[in-house]
């Protein structure tokens, strides 16, 4: 600290140290994660960690450097999520740590693999509390936080420790881990020949779970009983790559599915068995639902209440439940499940196909025609309306008319990956915004966090290097905004779009008192948010039709320029928290 000469490994001071007899903690961490395949850190430098990150670059990996360690992890979790390998974030001790620990407890909520690793201090003085620089006990505080967290004290152990956190991270129900390594043992120094011993190379680290051949059976059973089945698709299933199989399953049994937000896609939402259009009809209805890595969560109403056709709010509708999924205790979480089939998802799907074509050949009798007529009635009925909604062209530009531009460039670009958060500004894009392949719509999942916009969104084009498009809130943008640089920095493909309605939620709210200050959930009125990205060199571009939206869209995904396109919103258009208004308390009291 304080001296002005450039720190910089280079590529010969790594080869040198290849050759040389000692090896030590820095070198260790690095040759374990690349050994397993590791080739991505999302992180933030600062002691004791930065040269660990000059060194990891030299080695080849690539560094991607955050300007807050929340979006490094949200950038790991999301990397996780896309390329069934542990996401790596890497953040300084106590502060940088804590940063951290909020996308790691959102990634392992929602089940994506991810390793935060973070430096800490002096464990002698930090378990004396004698106050050492950014003093912490991360290892009992992340514990509750994550899957499993560890800590490495001898250089030695570097290679167990990596290889513990990858296996916990993807075997079973992915999620986070998080991983000590206090700064002393960077320094630390063993002899090469048996570091290099020292590491492990995982085998299989995410190994398949295969179903019991009776559990396969009574779901069957269940299955080929039913008058009013449904499927829903959940990011499991998403997240599993089993795609194929899915589909075919699907096809073959001609069952209507519903995807989850994050499972869009699996098939194109354009397919004619998707019941997205018929939701609130096909779910009290359905008298067999079988979830395919999706959680009965609040989500999914907890699989009773009105929502699922039961008299009052905890009633159980009358469903009954096949449920596939690799965590045994998911299980009656919420209702009964009358067909578990613990498993990995494809292992699962596989054998389901195998059992169909043994039992029935190609006899497998499709649902009645009166379920699949009456969800068929509903959906076009409702199509018809939301098209009718999509062709104004009111002014200002509401929701509608400027997701009604988006859809149309997700259509033209299917493989671009849509991130997405905000209240309104998630659940319209959600409804209007087809997907047609999987594993691209990236969003606030299980816990409707704000804030994994940026972090996801420099992850996707990063893993992908594919075009990104992200729609946001202009609340939820400001909670990782400043990552903008980073786009610009790293010039990734990402196209930004906020919806400015000048607040969260809408931005008509007054202050009751007449005061000078604003209501809670106002902003500045008419902000620039295009301006934002100017300042590091992106196209900033201020939009305030659908026609000039599409022009910007178009010329992002062209350009490949980072781009922020400021869409000015009807501030009157949102509602109070979206779709989700009656989990506000004075909504439940009245
Ligand atoms: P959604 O929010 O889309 O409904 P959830 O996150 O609630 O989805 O559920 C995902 C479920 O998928 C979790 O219960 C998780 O255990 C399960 N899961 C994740 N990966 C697999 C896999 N490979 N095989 C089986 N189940 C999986
Ligand atoms: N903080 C965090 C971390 N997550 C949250 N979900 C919230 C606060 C509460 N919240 C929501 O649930 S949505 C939202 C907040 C602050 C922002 C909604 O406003 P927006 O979107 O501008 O992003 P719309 O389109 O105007 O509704």
């Amino acid at each position: 600290m304080g001296t002005s000469e450039p720190q910089v490994v280079t590529a010969s001071d790594v080869q040198q140290h290849a050759q040389s007899q000692v090896t030590d903690g820095f070198h260790l961490v690095i040759d374990a994660l690349k050994l397993n395949g590791i080739d991505t850190i999302f992180g933030l430098p600062g002691i004791p960690i930065t040269d660990f990150t000059r060194m990891a670059q030299a080695a080849g990996l690539r560094v991607i450097s955050f300007r807050h360690e929340q979006n490094a992890g949200n950038a790991a979790a999301i990397a996780g999520f896309l390329t069934q390998k542990p996401g790596i974030c890497l953040t300084v001790s106590a502060p940088g740590f804590l940063n951290g620990l909020t996308a790691l407890a959102n990634a392992t909520t929602n089940c994506f693999p991810m390793i935060l690793i973070s430096g800490s201090s002096e464990r002698e003085i930090v378990d004396l509390q004698q106050g050492d620089y950014e003093e912490m006990d991360q290892l009992a505080i992340a514990k509750p936080l994550c899957k499993s967290a560890w800590r490495v004290l001898h250089a030695e152990d570097i290679g167990v420790g990596i290889a513990r956190a990858i296996r916990a991270a993807v075997s079973g129900r992915p999620g986070g881990v998080y991983l000590d390594l206090p700064a002393k043992l960077f320094a630390q120094t063993m002899d090469a020949e048996a570091g290099r011993k020292s590491l492990i190379k995982v085998v299989d680290p995410a190994p398949r779970q295969i179903p019991a051949q009776d559990a396969v059976q009574r779901a069957l059973e269940l299955l080929k009983s039913a008058k009013r089945p449904l499927i829903i698709l959940g990011k499991g299933a998403a997240y599993a790559r089993t795609d194929a199989e899915i589909r075919s399953l699907i096809e073959k049994t001609g069952i209507p599915y519903l995807p989850m937000s994050m499972a869009k896609g699996l098939l194109p939402d354009t397919h004619e068995q998707s019941a997205s259009a018929a939701r609130s009809y096909v779910l009290p209805e359905a008298d067999v639902v079988m979830l395919i890595g999706a959680r009965l969560n609040w989500l999914l109403s907890h699989g009773k209440g009105k929502t699922w056709g039961g008299k009052s709010h905890k009633d159980w509708g009358g469903q009954k439940f096949i449920q596939i999924d690799i965590s045994p205790q998911e299980m009656d979480s919420n209702v009964r499940i009358d067909a578990p089939l613990v498993g990995d998802i494809g292992s699962c799907v596989s054998a389901l196909l195998a059992a169909i074509d043994s039992n029935a050949g190609s006899n497998w009798a499709k649902p009645p025609a009166e379920w699949l007529t009456a969800i068929a009635e509903r959906r076009n009925k409702n199509i018809a309306k939301m098209a009718e909604t999509l062709a104004k062209n009111p002014t200002p530009m509401n929701f509608h008319s400027a997701l009604n531009v988006v859809r149309d460039i997700i259509k033209a670009n299917p493989d671009a990956i849509l991130v997405n958060e905000g209240a309104n500004a998630l659940d319209f894009t959600r409804s209007i915004v087809d997907m047609y392949r999987p594993r691209k719509r990236l969003d606030v999942g299980t816990w409707g966090v704000m804030g994994i916009g940026m972090g996801f969104a420099v992850a996707a084009a990063v893993v992908s290097r594919l075009p990104v498009i992200a729609i946001e809130g202009d609340s939820a943008f400001g909670f990782s905004g400043m990552e903008v640089e980073t786009l610009c920095r790293y010039d990734l493909p990402v196209c930004v779009v906020v919806f400015n309605n000048n607040g969260v939620y809408r931005g008509t709210d007054v202050n009751p008192t007449g005061g000078p200050d604003v209501a809670p959930t106002v902003f500045v009125k008419g902000a620039r948010y295009d301006k934002l990205i100017e300042a590091f060199g992106g196209v900033g571009v201020h939009a305030t039709t659908p026609a000039e939206l599409r022009k910007a869209m178009e010329q992002a995904i062209r350009s490949r320029k980072p781009t922020l396109i400021n869409a000015v919103i009807d501030e009157t258009a949102g509602t109070e928290s979206g779709r989700i208004t009656s989990l506000n308390p004075s909504a439940k009291k009245k």
